[in-house]
């Protein structure tokens, strides 16, 4: 099985800005300990991060045939991107949004999500540890 794991734009700087939002974690160490839960449930993972929109779309256009699940933190683009949506409703598989932060606890604007309808579910206000949560969950979610 294999699990496409994306983070959106600005993700990169996470660990160098913004601890008091973001932690001091990286996205190297977030990386890091998805691919080790990922070799604990014995599953492949490819991990990908982009700050453009149209390379996001691109890299997702790929996943059919190749991915059984994604894994995304589409970051500001969940508030805003149609075609981010559009893309991951075209891979027609399963996908699990995560975020650091509550983003129900924050900006208004934070919690429309444009992905949050499509996903199997959301994780979000754990730190880096919604995205081994998602991991898990989408894990449950393939294996039925
Ligand atoms: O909490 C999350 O994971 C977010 O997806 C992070 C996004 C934000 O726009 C979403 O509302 C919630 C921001 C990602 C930018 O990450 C940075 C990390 C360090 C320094 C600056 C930005």
């Amino acid at each position: 099985m294999e699990i496409w794991v994306i983070h959106g734009p600005n993700l990169n700087l996470l660990g160098t800005r913004e601890p008091e939002v973001y932690g001091s974690t990286t996205l190297a160490d977030i990386d890091a300990q998805l691919e080790a839960a990922a070799k604990e449930e014995g599953v492949e993972l490819s991990r990908f991060q982009s700050n453009h929109e149209g390379e996001l779309v691109e890299h997702l256009q790929g996943a059919p045939g190749r991915a059984d699940g994604i894994l995304i933190n589409p970051a500001g683009l969940t508030h805003t991107s149609v075609v981010l949506r559009d893309a991951l409703l075209a891979s027609g598989l399963p996908v699990v949004e995560v975020h650091l932060s509550n983003v129900h606890a924050r900006e208004e604007f934070r919690r429309t999500s444009l992905v949050a309808d499509i996903a199997v579910g959301q994780v979000a206000g754990f730190g880096p540890a919604s995205y081994l949560l998602g991991l898990r969950g989408l894990l449950a979610h393939l294996r039925g």
